[in-house]
């Protein structure tokens, strides 16, 4: 359970739609983690705070990730809105006192990915996509495929996100090519 306290901030913080978000990748991510054996109290965490970076009053970004000392990369630099993943790490550990190296993870690569993902962090990717609250066009593929496999509903999402990047023209950051790579390669 999460405590009550955290609720109210996370609410004030992020606003009430991002708030009900975060509820459903904490809902969906305690599903896959029960479907996939990972402990759901890791998961129920990760995913109610997986978009805690995700600041309402975001006046500069870029400044705020310098005074929680977040070393930026290029295409973080140049597409603030990744920077929510790393920020949100650090305020989870700064604010809501978060000490699970899993859940800080999960956290912090929830948004491009990376190489070697855990459970966990495949859990909460996974379900940022398709907790109920989302409803575009093609959502119920990768619903159905994310309770069925796991790897094939991320490499799935990562093809997806990767392409959409490219439709508006954006850098696409070199973890997430790595991510898809990587599991690219673990099917052969
Ligand atoms: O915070 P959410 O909206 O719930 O979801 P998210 O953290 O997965 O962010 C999704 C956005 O991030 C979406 O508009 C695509 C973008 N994104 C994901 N990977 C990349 C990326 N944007 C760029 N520029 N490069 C990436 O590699
Ligand atoms: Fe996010
Ligand atoms: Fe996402
Ligand atoms: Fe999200």
């Amino acid at each position: 359970m999460i405590e009550q306290w955290m609720h109210e901030k996370l609410k004030k913080d992020i606003g009430e739609v991002r708030y009900n978000h975060s509820i459903g990748v904490m809902n969906t991510s305690m599903e896959l983690a029960k479907l996939y054996g990972y402990p759901e109290g890791e998961a129920e965490l990760a995913g109610f705070l997986h978009d805690c970076g995700k600041l309402k009053d975001k006046i500069n970004l870029l400044k705020i990730a310098k005074e929680f000392d977040i070393i930026l990369d290029n295409v973080m630099k140049h597409n603030p809105e990744l920077i929510h993943g790393p920020l949100g790490e650090k305020i989870a550990i700064k604010e809501y006192k978060v000490t699970n190296k899993n859940v800080l993870n999960a956290i912090r690569y929830h948004t491009t990915g990376r190489e070697n993902m855990s459970l966990l962090e495949k859990i909460v990717y996974v379900a940022d996509i398709i907790e109920p609250g989302r409803k575009f066009e093609g959502v119920d593929t990768i619903r159905q495929l994310a309770y069925e496999d796991i790897d094939k509903c991320l490499l799935y999402a990562l093809d997806r996100t990767i392409v959409f990047v490219i439709s508006k023209g954006k850098l696409i950051h070199l973890d997430t090519i790595k991510a898809r790579n990587q599991l690219i390669i673990l099917k052969d």
